[in-house]
């Protein structure tokens, strides 16, 4: 208990002034991040000479912006890309059986074998907005997969 209140203290004196904590309206938070990540993002950050509360509010701009589609009600299309690595046991198949059981929500993919142990796959979706919405969480969960993005508009 007492080092948890020790590294808050620390880390309050070692912090930087940072020119939104004192507006109105601004919320402050604390996340959890590994650590390489944090070095990544910051050196992105520092060569876009921006800082850290800036690139994290555009990140959750983004963000926001792309979950908007699945709120909506009806069907959607769009893409979605996979990467994920092929030699983990399984992932292949996995992936595979996936695609099968959403076959009413996919309408091709495209399959680029980037290097010895990583593919691409980039889905072409075209179904209900619950459907594509849980495609996406499953492949989120599947064995193997290390990025997945998506563009995704509703339609009537
Ligand atoms: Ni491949």
């Amino acid at each position: 208990m007492e080092k948890g209140v020790d590294a808050e203290s620390k880390s309050k004196s070692e912090s930087e002034p940072e020119p939104e904590a004192g507006r109105k309206g601004v919320e402050r938070f604390s996340i959890s991040v590994e650590p390489e990540l944090v070095r990544e993002f910051d050196g992105v950050v520092e060569r876009l000479g921006q800082n850290r509360s800036k690139a994290i509010q555009q990140a959750m701009r983004l963000f926001l912006s792309e979950h908007y589609w699945a709120r909506a009600e009806g069907e959607c299309a769009g893409a979605v890309v996979v990467v994920y690595d092929h030699s983990v046991r399984l992932a292949e198949d996995e992936l595979t059986d996936l695609q099968h059981g959403f076959r009413d929500a996919i309408n091709s993919v495209l399959h680029i074998h980037v290097d010895d142990r990583n593919c691409l796959e980039i889905i072409a979706v075209r179904g209900r907005i619950e459907r594509v919405k849980g495609l996406i969480e499953a492949l989120e969960k599947g064995k193997g997969v290390k990025q997945i993005k998506h563009t995704i508009v509703s339609i009537k």
